[in-house]
């Protein structure tokens, strides 16, 4: 069993820490504080080829894999977890493309998301489809007559949403066929009858827009199916299934810069004369927060390993996740008290860290719904 990297993917997580420390962290405080799309950092995210992994060079990706996605995930949510989550989500759509489109719609999608700046978007939740993400009802009905799906219906808390320029939408293509009559389109950004709703106001992740999408017979070219008609609920499922990996590399990223700042901390504030490091107390807490860290960072690690080498991994990515969103809020929560009063500040970015890792035990399926699909497989 080999547990080390290789040298591309050592070279990768550098050139991804780099990225961090010198485009990401300068201006995350910011993107919290304005609660603002960070469209540069997007930019250069796409020239230098984070937002074209896991997809071959020849549609205008970077190659790598699942792995390599974890790697720079977690390096940005170190400093930045808006930005993070914009690329982790991001992914999700190139990456169903080059999985179920067909050479056509590779050619024509893959190279505008990897290296053209162009921002993926998933939308299946709505209103009434959260964890029960089959109880979708927008509908895709088919015109004959011009081969185009008229698209209707409203989703919600879709993250990039209002910014997206290639959505990934999931929709009833035969409603009466419930979730076996569930469909996947891309829709492009300007396709009449496609507007944005809601942009909400959310606790933390306040970079990364979460909107409301509304869909008034919006008229959509046939040949935008992804997939076959029917197979809409399966492609969503597998595409979360990679999608939760890279929500736990997210949440081992934060729990990581949390630990960073944590341990600096320790060596530098004095208090009852020696640095606080020096008192068990917060020895414990450090031990605690790196050795469930780096445990959760192994699971995640597996979970990308066995993806990547197209072994079964829906398991492996509930499993990952969960853990790791659950250590990212103990380690966020360790963090700011440690730094006391300092940490409640806005000063100092470990209130950001707190607030933001909280959505990593909600977005790309709640704790509980993870619970689910783990204790479906092991007792099964
Ligand atoms: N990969 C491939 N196929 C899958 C799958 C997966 N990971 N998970 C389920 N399926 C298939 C099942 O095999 C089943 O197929 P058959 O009918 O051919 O047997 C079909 O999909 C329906 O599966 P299931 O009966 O398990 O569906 P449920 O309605 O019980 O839902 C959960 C399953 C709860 C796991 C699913 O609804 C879910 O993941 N919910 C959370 C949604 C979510 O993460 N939302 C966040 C969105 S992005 S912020």
């Amino acid at each position: 069993m080999d547990f080390s990297l290789t040298r591309e993917q050592e070279m990768i997580k550098r050139l991804a820490g780099q990225f961090a420390q010198e485009v990401l962290d300068p201006v995350a405080a910011e993107v919290d504080a304005e609660h603002t799309f960070p469209v540069d950092n997007f930019k250069k995210m796409a020239d230098i080829g984070f937002t074209g992994i896991g997809v071959p060079k020849e549609y205008g990706g970077s190659g790598g894999g699942a792995l390599e996605e974890v790697l720079a995930v977690s390096e940005f949510a170190k400093k930045c977890m808006s930005s993070s989550a914009i690329l982790s989500i991001h992914l999700i759509a190139p990456h169903a493309i080059y999985k179920f489109g067909n050479e056509e719609q590779k050619q024509s999608f893959l190279p505008k998301l990897t290296k053209g700046g162009y921002l993926g978007a998933f939308a299946l939740t709505e209103p009434n489809a959260g964890s029960d993400a089959g109880a979708v009802k927008t509908t895709a009905i088919l015109d004959p007559e011009t081969n185009e799906y008229v698209l209707n219906g409203t989703k919600c808390f879709i993250s990039g949403g209002s910014r997206a320029d290639i959505v990934l939408l999931f929709v009833l293509t035969q409603p009466e066929k419930g979730l076996k009559g569930m469909s996947a389109i891309l829709v492009e950004k300007g396709t009449p009858g496609f507007s944005i709703g809601k942009v909400e106001s959310k606790m933390g992740l306040s970079g990364s827009e979460t909107a409301e999408l509304i869909f008034e017979d919006c008229r959509v070219p046939a040949s935008n199916l992804l997939g076959k008609e029917g197979q809409g609920f399966k492609i969503a499922m597998q595409a979360l299934d990679g999608a939760r990996i890279g929500t736990g590399a997210q949440a081992v990223g934060v729990a990581e810069g949390a630990l960073e700042l944590s341990v600096k901390y320790t060596k530098e504030r004095v208090q009852f004369g020696k640095p606080i490091g020096a008192l068990q107390g917060i020895q414990w807490y450090i031990a605690d927060m790196a050795t469930k860290t780096e445990a959760a960072k192994s699971l995640v690690y597996y979970a990308a390993y066995l993806k990547d080498a197209d072994k079964p991994h829906t398991t492996e990515a509930a499993m990952c996740k969960l853990n790791a969103a659950e250590n990212a809020r103990f380690v966020t929560n360790l963090a700011l008290q440690i730094h006391g009063g300092y940490g409640y500040m806005k000063d100092y970015p470990l209130e950001r860290m707190y607030r933001d890792a909280k959505i990593t035990e909600i977005y790309e399926g709640t704790s509980e719904i993870h619970k689910v699909v783990i204790a479906r497989a092991v007792m099964k």
